[in-house]
């Protein structure tokens, strides 16, 4: 499927085809490309071959369901991985769907979400993995997944379910952070009174409502924040930074972040120059032993 001389849109709906993590995800994204392919007789075999792949991606679907495979199988953990958890209600579809590319039901009715939803949040370069859960009172609340996660996101609209959520969590060791949501139907005084109590009990929390945006913006610094990781933005000489960072651990050694790129590629450096956070100046000059930083600029000189 060439997708040279088309329009932004369906480039756009392209990529986020083959980014998609689920096939539901895929789905969507076949019929938005389908939509912006364009109607003329040039581009027929195109429609014609995107309408075959649409086809056989829901029979997959369709087989899936009808075998019972639990679609816990089907979730591939990316490198980082945060698990959004709650009860029915407290808004976690729509916290997934202002976070990442996921299209979740969104309603007022309980017990909506009976299966993960699955999206990905990019943020500053970098790419995390949320997992939407059923509610934890939910029968079919699966604890197995919230073991092997990076991140547990625990999502509350009153302050009693914090302390019971937590108690349903204690055997997990994942980092957990509190987004008490909703907090645009309390008024000033019942937001300082909550906002006391929340640090009164040093809770790492972060009291937000969907509808601000700003906030969002902030609870995905505060999602990054939690997983320990630097960026590094490679460059080659002559020519500016890469926009898109390697993620590496933080203070690692140049020559790990090196090996990183490739074993080989590391025997045949010659000199390494960087700017940013470890360096004392800009184009400073230093050796494979060098501890970098976030956001650090490299580059390597090869043989
Ligand atoms: N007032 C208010 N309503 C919200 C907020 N976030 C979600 N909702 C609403 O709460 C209901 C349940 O949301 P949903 O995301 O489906 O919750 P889930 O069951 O936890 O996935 C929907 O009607 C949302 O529009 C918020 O920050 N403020
Ligand atoms: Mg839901």
């Amino acid at each position: 499927m060439a997708s040279t001389n088309q329009s932004p849109f369906y480039q756009k709906a392209e990529q986020e085809f083959l980014a998609a993590q689920t096939n539901e995800e895929k789905i969507h994204w076949l019929q938005e490309m389908i939509k912006e392919c364009p109607k003329h007789k040039s581009a027929e075999k195109m429609l014609a071959q995107l309408k075959t792949r649409l086809k056989k991606l829901k029979e997959k679907i369709y087989k899936a369901k009808k075998s019972g495979k639990s679609s816990r199988d089907t979730i591939k953990k990316a490198d980082r991985q945060a698990i959004l958890i709650g009860y029915t209600n407290s808004g976690k579809s729509s916290l997934l769907a202002k976070l990442t590319n996921a299209h979740p039901t969104i309603t007022e009715h309980e017990f909506t979400t009976q299966t993960p939803e699955i999206g990905t949040m990019k943020f500053q370069g970098v790419d995390i993995q949320i997992i939407e859960l059923p509610s934890i009172k939910n029968k079919k609340f699966d604890f197995g997944i919230a073991y092997t996660a990076d991140l547990i996101i625990i999502i509350v609209i009153k302050f009693e379910q914090i302390q019971e959520i937590k108690n349903l969590l204690d055997k997990i060791p994942a980092k957990k952070i509190i987004i008490f949501n909703k907090s645009d139907i309390l008024n000033q005084n019942e937001k300082r009174k909550l906002t006391e109590k929340l640090k009164s009990k040093k809770h790492d929390f972060s009291l937000t409502s969907i509808f601000k945006d700003e906030e969002i913006e902030q609870l995905k610094e505060k999602i990054l924040e939690n997983f320990d990781i630097a960026r590094i933005y490679l460059k080659e000489p002559g020519k500016p930074a890469t926009d898109k960072p390697m993620i590496v651990k933080p203070n690692s050694t140049l020559e790990q972040v090196a090996k990183k790129i490739s074993n080989s590629f590391a025997k045949t450096i010659k000199e390494v120059r960087i700017w940013g956070p470890s360096s004392k100046f800009g184009n400073q000059r230093v050796g494979l032993s060098h501890k970098i930083k976030d956001k650090d600029v490299v580059e390597f000189k090869t043989r």
